[in-house]
């Protein structure tokens, strides 16, 4: 398999399949491209029709859309879902609601791994996707989401290093120190250390 992703400090979409990938220890090369230069949409192109990272080659077969690519690895790794039924329900409800929600998160508190911005972002609709995304960690089963590390888990990853970047106490700490103690999270957060270029417009609160 041939994972195609973003810059690793700020692309969040591409934090989602990586570490369900590699908490489970399935084999696959990366390829990283560095987004918003004047080559990069030509290149992503290259790999995805729908223009944006992260996208899956697997012999032949191209996914693309960080959930549908969650879907397709759990096809191989089964424990990427719960096994209960009613539980693997919420599990996918709550993906789905990270994936298609959350709009002014995203807008106000980026993912920015090597940047420290306490209290900022908090416009009133924030705090309220805040609050949404508290009463989702209060039900974690622990350690994780439901127990074992699943798809949902990838889903909320980059929240984490949000909250780790804007400082946010409330939501279930112990879940975060969870999800921040996994080698695959400590990979990826070192890696986006390392990283050389930046991205001045997503660097929000310079
Ligand atoms: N819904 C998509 C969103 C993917 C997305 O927006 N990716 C951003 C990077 S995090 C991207 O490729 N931006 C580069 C561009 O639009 O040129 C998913 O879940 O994968």
């Amino acid at each position: 398999m041939l994972l195609i992703i973003g810059n690793k400090n700020y692309s969040s979409w591409s934090l989602r399949p990586w570490i369900a990938t590699k908490v489970y220890g399935m084999p696959f090369d990366e390829k990283r491209i560095h987004l918003y230069a004047p080559s990069s949409k030509a290149e992503i192109l290259r790999y995805s029709p729908a223009g944006k990272v992260p996208v899956l080659h697997d012999e032949g077969t191209v996914v693309w859309d960080s959930l549908a690519i969650l879907e397709y690895l759990a096809e191989r790794e089964p424990r990427l879902w719960p096994r209960a039924a009613a539980e693997r329900a919420r599990a996918r409800a709550i993906s789905a609601e990270m994936h298609a929600g959350f709009a002014k998160l995203r807008e106000h508190m980026s993912m920015n791994i090597r940047k420290r911005y306490p209290g900022k972002g908090r416009t009133p609709e924030v705090l309220a996707e805040i609050g949404r995304i508290s009463a989702i960690w209060g039900e974690a089963k622990g350690p994780f989401l439901f127990g074992e590390f699943s798809a949902a888990d990838a889903m909320y990853a980059p929240v984490v290093l949000r909250f780790r970047t804007y400082a946010v106490e409330g939501p279930n700490r112990r879940y975060m120190d969870t999800m921040l103690a996994l080698p695959a999270m400590r990979e990826w957060i070192e890696a986006a250390e390392r990283e050389p270029e930046s991205i001045p417009e997503l660097d929000l609160y310079e």
